[in-house]
């Protein structure tokens, strides 16, 4: 099994119309959450850093700031105070997709995606940090993969993180100029979101593709924009295959 410590960045593995992605490699690592750095003899003084439970190190984060969060990162749920539930189904999704006809045929009452987020402070409050995790199921609407809604953040400057922890997908972003690229998600592909930045999921896989996200707690969300206009490219299946496929 992989190890579930490290979190790599890796580089976009879909073709795009516009070219790669381009982002510097770099880790994540939570091997020394609720652990001293450099444990050994010559380690800092206990004292000075609290020890968590040794059987939470690789299995979940519990952060006690605020408000608790217990994040189980085999599965991403979350648990705790202050978590925010949300569900959207084939019905909630008008619009969304490319083939609304196709998404008629479906049942309203077909599940997509839900998201756990965890909201220490006031959403809209200066300067706090929002956690969530969005489970988004397989499926397509025609040949166009189930997908997250898609938003930019209502304040532009304001950038995120995914973290994905099962399943495969695309991140999809799309850039103030309309240029709309995508980053492959599998486990531990970390992703980095500029500000000025509309992103939205798309689940290639034929299993549940779960993710988690970072963002600054005045973010917003904007999805009218998205509605509007749509991303200039969509990821559809053409020949079996997830392409990304420019709108015209
Ligand atoms: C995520 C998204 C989540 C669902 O937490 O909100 O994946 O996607 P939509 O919000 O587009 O429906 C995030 O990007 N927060 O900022
Ligand atoms: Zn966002």
């Amino acid at each position: 099994m992989a190890d579930p410590g490290h979190a790599d960045v890796r580089r976009n593995e879909l073709a795009t119309p516009w070219g790669r992605w381009a982002a510097s490699d770099c880790s994540v690592t939570t091997e020394g959450v609720g652990k001293i750095m450099g444990t050994g003899s010559d380690s800092q003084s206990a004292s000075q850093f609290p020890q968590a439970e040794p059987s939470l190190g690789l299995d979940s984060i519990t952060t006690l700031i605020k408000a608790q969060l217990s994040v189980n990162l085999q599965t991403g749920e979350l648990s705790g105070d202050r978590i925010q539930s949300t569900v959207r189904t084939i019905g909630d999704l008008e619009g969304i997709f490319r083939d609304e006809e196709a998404r008629q045929a479906l049942d309203p009452s077909t599940l997509v995606y839900r998201v756990q987020a965890f909201l220490p402070v006031e959403e809209g409050e200066e300067g706090g940090l929002f956690w969530g995790t969005t489970f988004l199921e397989p499926g397509r609407v025609g040949d166009e993969y189930f997908m997250t809604k898609g938003h930019y953040h209502a304040k532009r400057a304001r950038g995120e993180y995914y973290l994905t922890l099962q399943g495969s997908g695309g991140l999809i972003l799309m850039d103030e100029e309309r240029r709309t690229t995508c980053e492959a998600m599998r486990p531990r592909t970390l992703h980095y979101i500029p500000a000025h930045t509309a992103h939205r999921v798309a689940n290639t896989g034929e299993s549940l593709l779960v993710f988690l996200a970072c963002w600054p707690s005045d973010a917003g969300h904007d999805y009218a924009a998205v509605a509007r206009q749509g991303f200039s490219a969509r990821l559809r299946k053409v020949g079996g295959i997830p392409t990304l496929v420019e709108e015209r």
